[in-house]
């Protein structure tokens, strides 16, 4: 019995489960922000590249993807259609780079608090991921260790 239920678990899973999603993470807002900025790091285990097509959140109305070019020496932020994973491979969203943009976000995002985001992918379908809340400024949380 224990074989035909794990079996069946198998069959329920999505057929290209093959991303995964590292350290996601958002900015805290300052009172009155209306975007705040997400981060991750995206895993394909797949053998064949996938793109990170779109995004959506309950705590904003709609969530972008951005990335920060230097356009005469000024960063400035324009929208993509989207993020190239490569096959076996990884991208990063971080800091001064590509970022997943919240837009009109319906209340502040506090430090210590999640933020649930669901990621739509070409191949790989839609994958659900908690974006913690880190500090207004500064990098990851996991790489704030000051004593
Ligand atoms: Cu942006």
């Amino acid at each position: 019995m224990r074989a035909i239920a794990a079996l069946l678990l198998m069959a329920a899973a999505p057929a290209f489960a093959q991303v995964a999603i590292d350290k996601p993470w958002a900015r805290a807002t300052a009172p009155g922000a209306k975007v705040a900025a997400g981060y991750m790091v995206v895993h394909n285990r797949a053998a064949v590249p996938d793109k990170l097509v779109g995004a959506s959140s309950p705590a904003a109305a709609r969530v972008e993807t951005h990335v920060h070019i230097n356009e005469g020496g000024v960063m400035k932020m324009r929208e993509v259609p989207g993020y190239d994973i490569p096959a076996g491979g990884s991208f990063e969203l971080k800091p001064g780079g590509a970022h997943l943009m919240f837009m009109d976000i319906r209340r502040p995002f506090k430090e210590g608090e999640k933020v649930p985001v669901r990621l739509k992918f070409e191949k790989a379908g839609e994958v659900d991921a908690d974006f913690h809340v880190g500090r207004l400024s500064g990098g990851a949380p996991a790489a704030h260790h000051k004593h």
